[in-house]
């Protein structure tokens, strides 16, 4: 009774946006900041039933990534770190769009039954929110501990408002905090005995490993992450070839284009706690700048341009870009005399430089001594249709075993899991490498013999630097920041230039476009997004004009984050890609 008249009570304050169709899509639900309230509300509510399902703690992040700054978004981080269930996607479906709080009642009490919730058990409900530096989502609590106020520009991204046009930025946030910001807290607390945890603003992917680590019973603060990272990647410098050149004063410099977004401040944190590695942010959250605005890593990837605050002295610089909330990365190369070309390294050559290095780890591990701890470990490697087919005949080339999904974290993901190790990347530069349970205690019990002092053989170094790896690279999601610090020391340990790393194979030319249309969901594919089952011909129309062009390779499929269908087209010849593409465009609209 108590809980019924709470929801319906807290409910009443949220209705949905008439005329709005919302959807958890590929990374939770997305659209017009303005829109959000009732939603976040809602996922609030979805996140404390989750934990008490799994009696375990959940994730609720606000972010909208690399979407304009008048978007946000909101999804769910699982027990396991990783994304929510596709299970329970309809049920968020339906909550999101519940035309009434009394429909939105009604919908829990079944759900509820349906799932076997038991909402009166001993479960201690524990969500935890998080939330990038987009200005509208400031916490509550900033606002109201007296005497705090001065965390609250940080928070807000901006410096201490001192000039006019700080402080009106600062009291524009502070309005709008007014209207839109406890929605999640309040969705969570709705559900009696459940707490929110605010963890304040974070990457995307920070939330996503403090979760994990919760459950895992392990160290969760945000000092835990940077320290967890830092200490993986001195391990890694410590273990490379004592004849390859180390950080020298030429190479150890890297440039980070942060989108304006929430990664900027953080890599200043964690670059403080490195030796060696000197990493100069732009772009970051408190410099002012447009979130997403000409800058980050979606935009450099699409565009294959030079975000803002980049130029031609950057020329020979390694430079990388972040996505707005810090979970996606992409490198690039300032070209001599580029006028705004860059040479993309994208995430596609990030997985083949990771996939090197580890099977080479792999290969020490094997050789010779007894075998006594360590199966002989299955690698595999995961892509989507975007990956550039350079990048897939590379791998095959070395050996590897490639597989494909369709294109979302959440399908990736799950596909590297069936592997001892298991690299998924996302040509846009969302990936990771992830480490089976088993795995990892055959690489402890390795080197758990190797005595004081003593240098270790090849064998025991290659199982000490896996065990590094799996503890810098973010084992809950792809995170920016761990996969920076991944390149960063392979490149020392192989010695390479970013200029070497580039060369592993040659893109072939690629062309993306999107179309309007009236209904993308018309357009049904197959076979990881390659073929199209539905509207009837379309797939033969395709297959006839790609083969018009050597090389040729050309899918469509409706995008999850956005109301249009895609197009993309690979060729021989740039000229060729963008014919291909602009004719299949034709085809589909
Ligand atoms: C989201 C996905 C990303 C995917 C992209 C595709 C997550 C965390 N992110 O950003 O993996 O590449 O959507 O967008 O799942 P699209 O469907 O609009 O092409
Ligand atoms: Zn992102």
């Amino acid at each position: 009774e108590e809980q019924q008249c709470l929801l319906l009570s807290s409910a009443s304050r949220f209705w949905p946006p008439k005329g709005v169709k919302l959807s958890y899509g590929t990374a939770g639900f997305r659209a017009d900041a303005s829109l959000l309230q009732s939603t976040v509300y809602r996922v609030g509510i979805l996140a404390a039933l989750r934990s008490l399902k799994t009696r375990s703690v959940i994730g609720l992040m606000i972010t909208a990534s690399h979407n304009k700054v008048s978007d946000n978004g909101v999804k769910i981080a699982d027990p396991s770190g990783g994304m929510l269930s596709q299970h329970w996607e309809p049920f968020a479906d339906a909550l999101a769009n519940a035309p009434s709080p009394q429909h939105l009642l009604l919908l829990i009490n079944e759900f509820v039954e349906k799932e076997g919730i038991s909402v009166d058990g001993d479960w201690h409900v524990e969500v935890l929110l998080g939330r990038d530096t987009r200005p509208i989502t400031v916490s509550w609590r900033s606002l109201t501990l007296r005497g705090q106020m001065r965390p609250m520009w940080s928070q807000l991204g901006c410096r201490q408002p001192d000039t006019p046009k700080t402080v009106t930025l600062w009291l524009k946030s502070l309005l709008q905090t007014l209207f839109y910001n406890l929605e999640g807290i309040r969705g969570v607390t709705s559900i009696v005995g459940a707490v929110a945890t605010d963890m304040g603003i974070l990457t995307t992917p920070q939330l996503h490993w403090m979760v994990r680590a919760r459950n895992k019973g392990m160290k969760a603060s945000e000092q835990d992450y940077f320290e967890q990272l830092s200490s993986s990647f001195r391990c890694l410098v410590d273990l490379i070839p004592a004849e390859k050149c180390k950080f020298d004063g030429v190479n150890d410099k890297v440039v980070v284009d942060a989108a304006n977004g929430v990664g900027g401040v953080k890599l200043k944190y964690l670059g403080k706690l490195l030796n060696g590695l000197i990493i100069e942010v732009r772009n970051s959250s408190e410099d002012g700048g447009v979130l997403n605005d000409g800058v980050g890593a979606d935009y450099v990837q699409k565009e294959k341009v030079l975000p803002n605050s980049f130029g031609s002295k950057d020329t020979g610089i390694r430079c990388v870009s972040l996505d707005g909330d810090a979970d996606r990365l992409v490198y690039f190369i300032v070209p001599p005399e580029s006028s705004g070309r860059i040479d993309l390294v994208d995430g596609d050559k990030i997985l083949s430089l990771f996939a090197l290095f580890i099977r080479e780890q792999l290969s020490f591990l094997n050789e010779k001594e007894d075998m006594k701890n360590c199966h002989q470990a299955h690698l595999g490697v995961v892509q989507t249709a975007y990956a550039n087919g350079a990048s897939t005949n590379y791998l095959k080339l070395l050996g590897l075993e490639v597989n494909f999904t369709p294109t979302g974290v959440k399908y990736l993901h799950e596909k590297a899991t069936e592997f001892d190790i298991g690299i998924y990347f996302e040509a846009n530069g969302h990936g990771t490498v992830l480490f089976s349970e088993s795995f990892i205690e055959s690489l402890e019990a390795r080197t758990n013999e190797i005595s004081l002092g003593s240098k270790g053989s090849e064998g025991e170094k290659a199982a000490l630097r896996l065990l590094a790896v799996s503890k810098l690279i973010n084992q809950a999601v792809g995170d920016a920041l761990s996969g920076l610090l991944l390149v960063e020391v392979i490149l020392q340990h192989m010695g390479w230039s970013i200029n070497k790393w580039n060369e592993l194979y040659h893109d072939l030319p690629s062309k993306q476009l999107k179309v309007k249309v009236a209904d993308r969901t018309a357009i049904v594919t197959t076979n990881a997004e390659t073929v199209v089952v539905s509207p009837p011909g379309l797939k033969e129309a395709i297959n006839e004009e790609t083969a018009k062009y050597p090389q040729g390779r050309c899918f469509v499929r409706p995008s999850g984050t956005e109301d249009v269908v895609r197009v993309y087209a690979e060729a021989s010849t740039p000229e060729a890609a963008d014919t291909l593409a602009n004719c299949v465009a034709k085809l589909v609209d």
